[in-house]
Parts: structure tokens; C-alpha cells; sequence
């Protein structure tokens, strides 16, 4: 393994901050017993707990207005593992790495696997993308393209797909995700029925080229870049659309993609009831956009869902096995720092999440003891449980103070010194 920190540095400041854990953990845990808890328990479920985080989010995002790159940032597949590898290295949150093509296209995907490998890294859900047009490409994403009116464009859009499917096989993947940006921004521009018919019949053939153990995760996206009409908006469109494909679809819930003030708790509920819940894209959002950090507008949303999940894995339906994900655009901040931070804040939202007293609460239910059934929420949601989170880092050889062990390790300033100064470069989605 060649991780990209200095173990010993990691080792350094544990050692400076482990008393004043050992502490915290000590008191939270004599907390947690007098509830019935075991906090080792709650421990370990957090050490098993994982998520990816994408490629294109070690890089600063942007808005439709502009980029502001930061000296170090990386810029091409193999820099952006190394990043990804730092993450994982201080957070033990993060193992996995989601690519997105033609952004992370090399010649030799055998070798980018064992180079990923040797970081420490596997890789996840393989992206596509049909929402921009490509040097040499043949025909135009402009009006649309699992859904154009252009067969030739359709056709373009599903052979990108297939290869997608195949460059993940190459990395050990076994998810594709697909998120079109299809839609119109007048009314009357397309027709709502058929731009769906034609998704569908071309997102068939996509289907029918999955392996067996593949899955095929839908992303809907209620706006943007379309403004009027998109083709898969929401969940209900998502969910169809996976029906009709077949039991290897699965809907994947991006927490900025809703309408403002959705109850997102909910869909999940529901898409895990038809067991379509295939996984997440964690982000916040305090407007219209999916580009803000996980849990830093609204946590306790971020908590809900969480409940749910812990409701969904004692009630398993069809393989419950969720996708997780972060995807945000780190605008003002260093992109590590704010998957770190965010994979902490990912991490207590399902640690909290287990410490909700199913019992009582379900009991509350159903005696329809309103207040006792929100108290039980309300008590796992008020308990701090970082000195959990820290712990089971800690004991992974991890940092316990992730953020500070960062700046020390002067990570960006090193990269600053060696990587070539970054373009203006490419969005997010
Ligand atoms: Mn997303």
C-alpha cells in the first residue's frame, strides 16, 4: 500500500488528542448504557458504515458563472485518486471512488484499478455523460439524447452507456449511474409523452447490455439545465421508469434534485416500499442547487433519511443494498477538506440514526403517542456522537482530528509545488 500521508503524522496527532477522546468516549458511553446501549456496538456498525466520493468532486466545481481554481488542485484521473486516497487515509469514511466518463478516460483501465488499488481504493458507481458534447463527437447532446428526436443521437447516447458499462467491468463496478440533463425550457418545444417513450426505449438497450450482477441507478433531477420540462424530474417519473426497465433499475436519490421543501424522508420510505431504492448523492441545498455540503443547511433532514434507512435494513425488500454517495461543488472551500467534513457529518447522521430507540419508538407509533414517538427521534438526534465517529477512525488508523491533521500535513501546498496549474476545466452535475 502506498498511502499518500505520512502514518507517523497520523500517528502524531492522535497521540496528542487521544486522551481528550478516550474521555468523551468514556462519558458517552456510560450515557448510552443507562438508555440500554452499547456504544462498542454502535462503534463498530460505524466502522463498517462506507461511501464513495466522486472524481470529479476533488476538483473545485463552479457555478454557471464561474470557476475559481486553487493552486494544488488536481487535474487529470491519477491526481484525483491521489486526493480521494487522502480522504480515505484520515476519514476511513471513504474506500470507494465513482469515475465519471470521458472525464476519467485512460488507456489502460487494468492498471488505473491496481493504481487505485494501491491507494488504498476500489472503484464505484461508473457515470456517464450524455449532457455535453465532446471534442470529435458526432452528433450534438444539445436538444437531448437518451431522449432526442435523433435516432443517430439516441444511438450515440446508449453505445456511450455500453462502454461506460464495459470501462466499469475493467474496474471491478457493478453500478451504472445515468443521469440525462434531457428537457426543454419552453413549453411546447417537445412533447412530454414522447421524449419519455423515446428515453425509454433507448434506456432499454442500455439495460440489456448490464451484466447480471449489475445494477442500473436512475438519477432524476427536477431542473437544470433544462429550466421548463426535464425528462426524469422527480421520483415518480424515476420509479416508473425503472419498473418498466426491469428489477436491475433502481432509483438513486440525489438530495438536491427535489422540489424545495419535498419530504425526501419520505420518497426514500416509498422507493425502498417498491424496492427501488438503489442509492444517494448526499449534498445539502438551501435554494434550488445540489452543490452545498452534506448536512451543513439541514442535518436533521440529513438525520430523517438516515431513519429511514435503519427502518429500511431491519425491513429488507429485493437486495436492500443503497449506493452511497457524496456529490457536492466545493466552490470556497478545498474539496478534501469538505468531503472530510461532509463523510463526518454522513457518518452521524446514520450513527444517530442507530441510536433511536426502535422500540420505544414503534410502540409510540402504534399507540399514537404523538410527542413520545418524536421524543424518540428527537433524543437519538440531540446526542453528539463524534466522539464515536473519531473512535472507530482512530482505531483505523485514521485521524482523529481529520481537518487539523490535513492542514498539517501541508498536502495542498506540497501539490501546489508539483501539479501543473489547472483549466478552467469541467462542471458538475
Ligand atoms: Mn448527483
Amino acid at each position: 500500500m502506498n498511502m499518500p500521508l505520512s502514518a507517523e503524522l497520523i500517528a502524531e496527532a492522535n497521540t496528542r488528542d487521544l486522551e481528550a477522546l478516550e474521555d468523551d468516549y468514556a462519558s458517552l458511553g456510560r450515557k448510552l448504557e443507562r438508555a440500554g446501549i452499547a456504544i462498542d456496538a454502535i462503534k463498530e456498525r460505524v466502522a463498517d458504515f462506507s461511501l464513495a466520493v466522486p472524481t470529479w468532486g476533488a476538483g473545485r466545481g463552479g457555478t454557471r458563472f464561474a470557476k475559481f481554481p486553487i493552486a494544488g488542485e488536481p487535474t487529470n484521473i491519477h491526481e484525483k485518486l491521489e486526493d480521494c486516497a487522502v480522504i480515505s487515509q484520515l476519514s476511513r469514511l471513504t474506500p470507494r471512488v465513482s469515475p465519471h466518463f470521458p472525464w476519467d478516460k485512460v488507456s489502460d483501465y487494468g492498471a488505473l484499478r491496481e493504481e487505485a488499488a494501491s491507494l488504498g481504493l476500489g472503484f464505484d458507481a461508473v457515470n456517464s455523460n450524455t449532457f455535453q458534447d465532446q471534442p470529435g463527437q458526432a452528433k450534438s447532446y444539445a436538444t437531448g439524447s437518451l431522449s432526442s428526436t435523433v435516432a443517430a443521437t439516441r444511438q450515440q447516447a446508449v453505445e456511450h452507456n455500453v462502454e461506460c458499462i464495459e470501462i466499469g467491468r475493467q474496474l471491478g463496478s457493478t453500478d451504472l449511474t445515468v443521469w440525462v440533463g434531457d428537457g426543454t425550457n419552453f413549453p411546447g418545444q417537445q412533447d412530454l409523452a414522447r421524449s419519455l417513450d423515446r428515453y425509454l426505449d433507448a434506456a432499454a438497450q442500455v439495460y440489456a447490455a448490464l451484466p447480471d450482477d449489475w445494477r442500473m441507478l436512475l438519477e432524476h433531477k427536477m431542473f437544470e439545465p433544462a429550466f421548463y420540462s426535464t425528462v426524469i424530474s422527480d421520483w415518480g417519473s424515476s420509479i416508473l421508469a425503472a419498473q418498466e426497465l426491469g428489477p436491475k433499475a433502481k432509483c438513486l436519490v440525489d438530495l438536491g434534485h427535489h422540489a424545495p421543501n419535498v419530504n425526501i424522508e419520505q420518497i426514500v420510505a416509498r422507493l425502498h416500499r417498491f424496492g427501488k431504492l438503489g442509492g444517494f448523492h448526499f449534498n445539502d441545498s438551501k435554494y434550488g442547487d445540489d452543490d452545498l455540503d452534506s448536512g451543513s443547511i439541514n442535518p436533521h433532514q440529513l438525520f430523517l433519511v438516515f431513519n429511514e434507512l435503519v427502518e429500511a435494513e431491519l425491513n429488507p425488500r429485493e437486495g436492500f443494498n443503497p449506493n452511497y454517495m457524496i456529490d457536492q461543488s466545493h466552490n470556497v472551500t478545498d474539496p478534501i477538506e469538505s468531503m472530510l467534513s461532509s463523510a463526518e457529518t454522513i457518518g452521524a447522521c446514520f450513527a444517530k440514526a442507530l441510536l433511536v430507540d426502535r422500540e420505544a419508538l414503534h410502540m409510540a407509533q402504534e399507540a399514537n403517542d404523538t410527542m413520545m414517538a418524536f421524543q424518540a427521534l428527537r433524543r437519538a438526534y440531540n446526542v453528539d456522537v463524534s466522539p464515536i465517529l473519531a473512535m472507530a477512525r482512530h482505531e483505523n488508523g485514521g485521524a482523529i482530528d481529520m481537518l487539523g491533521t490535513y492542514r498539517e500535513s501541508r498536502w495542498r501546498d506540497r501539490k501546489a509545488q508539483e501539479r501543473k496549474a489547472v483549466g478552467l476545466g469541467a462542471g458538475i452535475v
